[in-house]
This record gives structure tokens, sequence and C-alpha cells, in this order.
């Protein structure tokens, strides 16, 4: 995986340490800097990538933003571009995904100010998504249509 200022972008690794397949472009809005990537694999080998956006297609267009996108095992992609953030006032950045064996994950990021309690400058802000949908094949193309839990504020605490 190779992140760069002007996008996101990923190469598929083979066992043996030869790329799998070419260096694919993850992020679908170009404008500005794309950054900061995180990667989260299932059991499986379908993934999610997020990063840091300077500006988005969804509705954060204040500074950065939180996007992702997901893929299932063969390296296609599942859903467009999604914005992982709610509040999106100023910025939201340098994220980081985990992920559990069946693809459910869990994504935390820095945000500077929050709807929760914690309105003193930066803020830790977390999103869950629950793939335990139907469809066990590729579990990330029902996530799409379900609405996200409310965003929670993780930790109140100062990053800078
Ligand atoms: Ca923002
Ligand atoms: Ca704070």
């Amino acid at each position: 995986m190779l992140g760069l200022l002007a996008g996101v972008f990923i190469a598929e690794a083979a066992a043996a340490g030869a790329p799998a397949g070419p260096e694919v472009q993850v992020n679908t809005y170009t404008t500005g800097q794309q950054r900061i990537p995180s990667i989260g694999v299932d059991a499986d080998g379908n993934f999610v990538v997020v990063w840091g956006s300077a500006g988005s297609s969804g509705s954060d267009n204040s500074l950065f933003s939180i996007q992702g996108q997901r893929y299932d095992a063969s390296g296609n992609t599942v859903g467009g571009e999604f914005q992982v953030n709610t509040y999106g006032t100023l910025n939201q950045n340098n994220p980081s995904v985990g992920i559990d064996a069946d693809g459910d994950f869990v994504v935390v990021w820095m945000s500077y100010g929050s709807s929760g309690t914690d309105t003193s400058r930066d803020s830790i802000q977390g999103q869950r998504y629950d793939t335990r949908q139907p469809t066990p094949i590729v579990p990330w193309y029902n996530l799409a249509a379900s609405a996200p839990a409310s965003e929670l504020t993780v930790s109140p605490v100062r990053c800078g």
C-alpha cells in the first residue's frame, strides 16, 4: 500500500512478495489532498480503506473529511466512496480502521470539534459499521444501504 499526497493507492502483494495486480487508485474524489490511508482486511480477504480527504463528494466540504471505500476479496470495489464522519466542521483527519474476522469494522479519527461533549479543539470520533447482514460472500454490499450508527465521541483528548 502506498499513500501519496495526490491520492490513495493500493497494490495487492502475493505471498511471494510480487504484486498480484496493478496499483489501483482508491479515492474517487480527487480534488486537493487525499492522505493518511488506513486499511482493514477481514478473514476472507474483504477489505476497507479509509483516508483523510480535503473536501469530498459527500456533505463535508469544510477542510478535511474522512472517506472510505470497500472492496471484496478479489479487489473489486463494493459500493462507492463513502463519507465516514458526520460532524464535518473544519478538520477531520488521521483515520484508523479496525476490522474483525467477518468484516465488521470501526473507524476512528481526529476531529477538530465535535457534536459530542468535546468541543475543545481536537477530539477522537468513531463510527462503527455492522456487516452482519445477508449476502455473506460480499457482506459489505448490504451495509451501503443501511444507515450508519450514530457517530460517537470515543475519548476526549487533545491531539495537537
Ligand atoms: Ca471537515
Ligand atoms: Ca479536545
